[in-house]
C-alpha cells in the first residue's frame, strides 16, 4: 500500500510583528509562550517557531535570557522541534538577532534570505487604539527595512551551522530563492533545505495563487529534490495558502505571529485553534500530520 504523505505543521506562536493591544490572545509572558507552544504541539504542530517578549509591555525581547524560561518548560513537556528566530524584530541589529540561537542551540533557527521593506503601517488602520506609544511608533513606522545582507546571512549560516543548527529559510520573494541558491552552490548550506515561502506581507510577494505557483516553480527549478517546501500566509491569507500548499505537496506554518485570525473578523483564541484548523484541512485532504520525530527525519535535523 502506498504510504500517506506526512505534512509538517510549524506553529509560530507570538513573533515580533503583532503587538499585545491587537489581541488579548497574543502570548507575551514566558508562561504564556510556553503554554501556547505546548498547546500547539498537542494540537498537532511538529515544530514551534519562537520569539520572546518583554513581559511588562510586550515589546520583542531578543536577549537569550528572555528565551530561557519558556524553552525549559517546553522541553520538559514536549518533544516538539524547537525553532528559534534569528529575525527578531526588523529594528534589531544582526548581533542581537543571532544571540538566542547561539546560546540555546536549537535544532532549527529561522534565516531570512534577503533584505526588504517591511510595511507594518497598514495595520494601524485596523488597530487604531493601540494602548502603548511604542506600539504606535513601531507599527506606524514607514521606514522599516528588514536588513539581511549577504554578509549577515553568511555570518548566521557559518556561526549557527557550526553548532549543528539547521535552518528554516524564510523567502519573501523569488529573489530570496536565488540568494539561497548562491549559498547552496558555495557549499555554505546543505540540503534538504527547509524553505518557508512567505506570502502577503507588504514588501514581499503577494498572496495570489499565481504567486504561490511562481515561488514553487522557481524553487522546484533551483533546488529539485533538495528542498522541503513550506508556506506561510500572512493575516487572512493564512489558511487559504495553507490549503493550497498542502494540496500541492507542501508543509504549512500557522500561528499568531503570522495571523491573529481564526476567521473573518474573529480573533483566534489560541495558537492551538489555528493548528487545529490547519490539521482539519490536511486530514481532509487524506494526508497525515508529521510527528516531531518524523519532522526531524524529513528535515534531516540530526545531520
Ligand atoms: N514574521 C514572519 C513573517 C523570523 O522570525 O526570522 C517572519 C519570521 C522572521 O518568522
Ligand atoms: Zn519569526
Amino acid at each position: 500500500m502506498a504510504k500517506t504523505r506526512k505534512v509538517i505543521i510549524t506553529c509560530a506562536v507570538t513573533g515580533a510583528i503583532h503587538t499585545p493591544s491587537m489581541s488579548e490572545y497574543l502570548p507575551v509572558t514566558a508562561s504564556e509562550i510556553a503554554e501556547a507552544a505546548i498547546g500547539a504541539a498537542e494540537a498537532g504542530a511538529a515544530v514551534v517557531h519562537l520569539h520572546a517578549r518583554n513581559p511588562e509591555d510586550g515589546r520583542p525581547d531578543q536577549t537569550p535570557e528572555a528565551f530561557s524560561p519558556f524553552l525549559g518548560v517546553i522541553k520538559q513537556a514536549s518533544d516538539v522541534v524547537v525553532n528559534i528566530t534569528t529575525g527578531g524584530a526588523p529594528t534589531m541589529t544582526i548581533e542581537e538577532r543571532i544571540r538566542p540561537a547561539q546560546t540555546h542551540r536549537p535544532e532549527i533557527a529561522s534565516l531570512n534570505m534577503g533584505s526588504m521593506n517591511f510595511g507594518l503601517f497598514p495595520m494601524l488602520q485596523r488597530f487604531p487604539n493601540l494602548a502603548h506609544q511604542w506600539e504606535r511608533d513601531y507599527v506606524g513606522n514607514k521606514d522599516i527595512i528588514f536588513n539581511n545582507s549577504f554578509g549577515q546571512i553568511e555570518h548566521i549560516v557559518t556561526t549557527l551551522g557550526a553548532l549543528g543548527t539547521r535552518f528554516e529559510f524564510e523567502c519573501y520573494d523569488t529573489a530570496h530563492l536565488y540568494n539561497l541558491k548562491y549559498f547552496l552552490d558555495q557549499g555554505l548550506v546543505k540540503g534538504p533545505l527547509f524553505i518557508q515561502t512567505v506570502f502577503g506581507l507588504m514588501g514581499g510577494i503577494g498572496a495570489h495563487p499565481d504567486d504561490v505557483m511562481h515561488m514553487k516553480r522557481t524553487a522546484d527549478r533551483l533546488f529539485g529534490d533538495q528542498y522541503r517546501w513550506s508556506v506561510l500566509g500572512a493575516g487572512k491569507n493564512q489558511l487559504p495558502i495553507a490549503a493550497m500548499a498542502a494540496a500541492m505537496g507542501g508543509h504549512v506554518r500557522v500561528g499568531l505571529e503570522d495571523s491573529l485570525w481564526a476567521g473573518p473578523g474573529q480573533l483566534a483564541r489560541s495558537n492551538a485553534e489555528q493548528v487545529t484548523k490547519a490539521r482539519q484541512i490536511i486530514e481532509g485532504l487524506g494526508l497525515e500530520l508529521a510527528s516531531p520525530d518524523e519532522a526531524r527525519e524529513i528535515l534531516d535535523t540530526k545531520g
